[in-house]
């Protein structure tokens, strides 16, 4: 135990690829339109991808081994197992009549040791993660698994690799709760069938369906099959009833379904299957999100449960989407800033109508759901509804390439009083020399450096930074000023009460989030938003903060804690980590000199440590709730992303 427990201090915290070139030595031998996409280039591709950008490199290689019998065990059934091992052995025409049993699947003489494979390189991925050789990771691997059942192959995938992942990391490292996303657009209905009946496993899906008109055409793939029995409510199904759904529809998923539930839940350890047919491009999915997005649902997940989150690969049928959308995750894994989302104009109707359905489905089973209106009685989503029902507009299928990101040379940057100590990780910058030191004990000097910072942050030579100064409040409007000479949009985030506001910036060149227990000093405008609770501080994260900074998207976020603040510091730590996502984690926090504690673990942070785990959030309160839907339903008008459900926006 202490040995696990010094190598994991003393590790450098990396990020693993896991891939062997040997799973691209299976293909498709006979004629069959329905599996034809699924090619050994889409490996390749995406491995070559990330060599070609220097991201290999920068991951810890694991070698592959194959997954045992015993393994494999864990979620199939022994005939299965038997089943599948005679496939080596077969003739053509053997294969083809045992690839006839199961739907949308092809076998070959090499698939039964590429599928162990694929299993034993989900295994090592959560080895690597679980000893603390690496902090996160992803494993690139053929067949994919997440349609795979008991006893049947199925939409490509001979074995359950992240439903076996899950129960070996149970079973093996004491792991209790398991958070398994499923990013995919199908539905993984063999990892659904795995645990639907078990509370240690929740499992999120989104996916094509349809109205159950796309594959696997099931009726348990929708919002309403919530989990049986003990395991009721730790199934999440988020259906999607048309295609063409894009960076905007799955952004206000995370934040006002996964993100507040994940958190709820606190889970021990974080799979994704990752698959990147929802990507734009992807013949199956029909999708219009962007690969970048990834990125951002990727770093939404990474502050979970200590940052232990494995990528395993499921889908992805466009070489060039899957290959990018790889790099992206693989980059936000590394701990590279993730790009600015650009043009999120808010979910589309079909997409609030999901979300507002799947809310209402689990509202029973969790307290962050709680105050989620009743379903309507127009429930329409499992009815087959007869045409009109396809997507209008041509799928956009064109999408610029990513950009070449440069991470600053500088991480994560200080201003700091004389005879501070420069917190672990940060570089303390000079002040700035040709300053006066004012009459208030160096907040003037203080300012200048700040700004200082700032645009060092603005010509992407600091990606983040840390201020001290004497006094928060009195150096907030001053700041602002300064901030908003070098940006075109700064979302300022201040937390806790302040004294009397001097005057803002109106005209929106700075949208201001005021967390705090007090009733507002101010009137709440579009570009001045007083959010006034006890305590429910990370559900307004999630559903307030982060989809009006997404939808803002500001070039730089401040971040400013008064003293004597009451939001609790792993909250606060929880903060300073999910707002990199935005401004491209141009983040410059402001503390109160003397704050010792927060220093550390704000600086921390910053530096791309995960936050500490929030354990298990307690039911919010219902005024918390209360006030938190008043200004969610005030706002959506004017902040799209707010929405959760379509009755609000006939515009
Ligand atoms: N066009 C994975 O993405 N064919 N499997 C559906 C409808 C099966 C997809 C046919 C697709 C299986 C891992
Ligand atoms: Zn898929």
């Amino acid at each position: 135990m202490i040995n696990r427990l010094t190598r994991r201090v003393y590790s450098k915290m990396g990020t693993a690829l896991v891939y062997d070139e040997e799973m691209t030595r299976y293909k498709l031998l006979w004629i069959d339109p329905v599996c034809e996409i699924e090619t050994p280039e889409r490996l390749t591709v995406s491995h070559e991808a990330l060599i070609r950008k220097g991201l290999a490199a920068r991951c810890v290689s694991i070698p592959v081994q194959e997954a045992t019998d015993e393994n494999i065990l864990l979620i199939h059934s022994k005939e299965y197992l038997e089943a599948v091992k005679k496939t080596p052995y077969m003739t053509l025409e053997d294969l083809k009549d045992f690839t006839l049993q199961y739907g949308d699947v092809y076998f070959h003489p090499n698939i039964y040791h590429c599928a162990k494979l694929a299993v034993g390189a989900a295994m090592q991925l959560i080895d690597a993660v679980m000893t603390g050789k690496v902090r996160n990771g992803m494993a690139l691997v053929r067949p994919p698994g997440h349609h795979s059942m008991r006893s049947a192959a199925n939409g490509f995938c001979v074995f359950n690799n992240v439903a076996i992942a899950a129960k070996y990391a149970q079973q093996n490292y004491g792991v209790q709760r398991v958070l398994i996303v499923d990013w995919d657009i199908h539905h993984g209905q063999g990892v659904q069938y795995a645990f639907e009946d078990d509370p240690s496993v929740l499992y999120f899906s989104w996916h094509r369906y349809e109205h159950q008109k796309f594959w696997p055409n099931l009726r348990e793939s929708d919002y309403d099959c919530v989990g049986k029995d003990k395991g009721a409510g730790f199934n999440i199904n988020v259906p999607w009833n048309k295609t063409g759904m894009q960076n905007s529809d799955y952004l206000a998923v995370f934040c006002h379904i996964l993100l507040p539930v994940a958190y709820e839940f606190c889970p021990d350890l974080v799979l994704v299957c990752a698959g990147f047919d929802s990507a734009i491009g992807d013949p199956e999915g029909e999708m219009c999100a962007t690969p970048d997005i990834f990125a951002h649902l990727t770093h939404l997940l990474m502050n979970l449960a200590g940052g232990k989150l494995c990528l395993i690969l499921e889908g992805g049928y466009n070489l060039t989407s899957l290959s990018q959308s790889v790099c992206l995750a693989v980059q936000t894994l590394l701990g590279d800033p993730a790009p600015r989302p650009a043009n999120l104009p808010g979910p589309c109707k079909s997409a609030l109508e999901s979300i507002h359905s799947v809310r209402s489905a689990h509202r029973k089973y969790w307290s962050c759901l709680k105050h989620a209106a009743e379903k309507p009685p127009s429930d329409v989503s499992t009815k087959c509804m007869e045409g009109g029902d396809s997507t209008v507009t041509e799928p956009n299928t064109a999408w610029p390439e990513p950009p070449v990101q440069v991470p600053p040379p500088l991480h994560t940057a200080a201003v700091l009083p004389e005879g501070v100590a420069c917190p672990d990780r940060c570089s303390s910058l000079p002040q700035d020399p040709d300053s006066e030191e004012g009459f208030d004990g160096g907040a003037v000097s203080k300012l200048s450096s700040v700004t200082a910072l700032a645009a060092g942050m603005k010509k992407n030579e600091i990606r983040n930074g840390l201020a001290l100064v004497s006094d928060v409040s009195m150096a907030m409007t001053p700041l602002i000023w300064q901030l908003t000479a070098l940006e075109q949009r700064v979302l300022a985030v201040w937390v806790g009460d302040t004294g009397v506001l001097s005057e803002l910036p109106e005209d929106g060149k700075t949208l201001t989030v005021h967390f705090s227990n007090e009733a507002p000093k101010e009137h709440i405008c579009r570009y001045y938003i007083p959010v006034c609770l006890q305590k429910g501080f990370m559900q307004a994260a999630f559903s307030l903060l982060l989809p009006l900074g997404y939808e803002y998207d500001p070039g730089l976020v401040l971040l400013a804690r008064m003293p004597g603040s009451s939001m609790d510091e792993s909250v606060w730590q929880q903060l300073v980590g999910l707002l990199q996502g935005l401004a491209g984690g141009h983040v410059l926090v402001l503390l109160q000199e003397g704050e010792k504690d927060l220093v550390g673990m704000t600086a921390s942070s910053l530096s791309g440590r995960p936050a500490f785990s929030l354990g298990q959030l307690p039911a919010p309160l219902a005024e918390d709730v209360a006030a938190l839907e008043s200004l969610r339903h005030r706002l959506q008008t004017d902040w799209k992303l707010l929405q959760t459900s379509g009755e609000f926006n006939v515009t």
